[in-house]
């Protein structure tokens, strides 16, 4: 060790402590500024899910910065910190997978519980619809009165017809599908609603903050998943996936309505 070491240490700590409480500050101001839009959905899980993370990792950040500063200060007296200390390294390996894993379980009960959707033999079926995502527009279809949807084929897609999804209209079950408007989705409030995802194209990616739903839409696959909008309101649907040029543009709007006024609501914006 050099002569300069203790002053050299001092220094790097002072730098360290400075920057470590920078940045505490700026993410504190952060996290009081900013925050996700109202919850319009029954997906608290998701916002525990975000708080329990950043306290643990904040926790963690500001406790081994610390460590690290105090490692610096205390570095001219070498001999007081052991070369190596198996019982240390085994501390803090162990407790580090510890909060791992509890956070991998604790995220996986989320997930679980958020896949599962309403049970039980007196919860409603829910209100099945499908998304058709293509660039750079957001298509919706419900099943209609027999609940089941009509054929679809890429090859019938013609956007001068209007028949953005390829609608196959000599299929009986298409008769009745109910296709909204481009970029509106009326659905009703409490009611659990499965969506079913498609892409006609690339990757796009279904995103309604309010509700904290994203999915990716993948050509050639389906995506299912559930959630049920509590509140009635107007939602901004995102696409979160960079599409292509017009990846801007490609927004949507979800309208929650009352159920008793649903049925309603959808015949109007299809009129
Ligand atoms: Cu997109």
């Amino acid at each position: 060790m050099t002569e300069d070491a203790p002053r050299n240490g001092g220094q790097l700590a002072r730098v360290f402590a400075l920057l470590t409480a920078a940045f505490a500050a700026w993410a504190a101001y952060a996290l009081a500024t900013s925050s996700m839009p109202p919850l319009a959905a029954d997906r608290g899980r998701i916002d525990s899910a975000i708080e329990l993370n950043l306290i643990v990792s904040g926790v963690v950040f500001l406790g081994a910065h610390l460590a690290l500063v105090l490692v610096l200060l205390r570095r001219p007296r070498e001999a007081r910190i052991p070369r190596e200390n198996i019982r240390v390294e085994m501390l803090w390996t162990a407790l580090t997978a510890a909060i791992l894993v509890a956070l991998l379980v604790n995220s996986e009960i989320d997930a679980r519980a958020l896949a599962g959707g309403d049970e039980g033999a007196d919860a409603p079926k829910p209100v099945v619809v499908e998304v058709v995502a293509q660039q750079f527009a957001w298509n919706f279809r419900l099943p209609g009165e027999d609940g089941i949807f009509g054929r679809t084929d890429p090859r019938l897609v013609d956007q001068a017809e209007l028949n953005f999804i390829g609608l196959d209209k000599k299929d009986p079950a298409s008769e009745d599908d109910i296709l909204l408007p481009q970029g509106l989705l009326i659905l009703p409030a409490g009611r659990e609603i499965k969506v079913r995802l498609r892409s006609l194209d690339v990757i796009h990616s279904f995103f309604v903050a309010s509700f904290r739903v994203k999915r990716d839409a993948m050509p050639g696959l389906q995506g299912e998943f559930t959630f049920t909008p509590t509140t009635p309101g107007s939602f901004e649907l995102a696409c979160a996936e960079h599409c292509g040029l017009g990846h801007y543009r490609m927004r949507g709007l979800i309208e929650v309505v009352p159920e008793a006024e649903w049925a309603g609501k959808v015949k109007e914006a299809t009129q």
